[in-house]
């Protein structure tokens, strides 16, 4: 390999390394160790508003090895988010897009409005009050899990 070659290599994986590293999301240790054992459960989305529906699912994990959600993904939208609405210093409430979402051995992680919450982007038809339709979750460790989310009214959408 000519050096030139060389130096671009160490320039891509350093690069690649860096990617990896950014992968933390929120910034903590990665899964710890045995396996995670994944319950997802309670999936509701609020009736669509401005061409967009929160989502929200509790997700027990009964394993003793963490995992994380990495993903979620639906045909009846363009895309489905990861969101955690948060309160700014001025006192504003903004949504920020999250890389994924810790699901720690033996707790629940519960989605909630004005919280921790999947944001279904540009829903199709079925996506109406009263409709259903079926969400698939990806995680790091353990294999994706589908859901059958039933459309609430945004105010009866479970608050914890
Ligand atoms: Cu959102």
């Amino acid at each position: 390999m000519s050096p030139r070659r060389a130096l671009r290599t160490g320039v891509l994986l350093a690069a690649v390394g860096l990617a990896l590293a950014g992968c933390g999301g929120e910034g903590d240790a990665g899964p710890g160790p045995g396996a995670p054992d994944l319950r997802v459960s309670a999936a509701q989305a609020s009736a669509p508003v401005a061409g967009t529906s929160q989502l929200v699912v509790s997700i027990e994990n009964r394993g003793d090895g963490d995992d994380r959600l990495v993903a979620a993904e639906t045909d009846a939208a363009l895309a489905v988010e990861i969101h955690r609405t948060v309160i700014e210093d001025d006192g504003r409430a903004v949504m920020r897009l999250l890389e994924d979402v810790v699901l720690p051995a033996g707790d629940t992680v519960r989605f909630r409005p004005g919280g921790l919450h999947l944001m279904v982007v540009v829903p199709d038809e079925r996506v109406v009050l009263g409709g259903t339709f079926d969400v698939t979750l990806r995680f790091e460790r353990s294999a994706p899990v589908t859901v059958t989310a039933e459309v609430v009214d945004l105010l009866d959408l479970v608050e914890d």
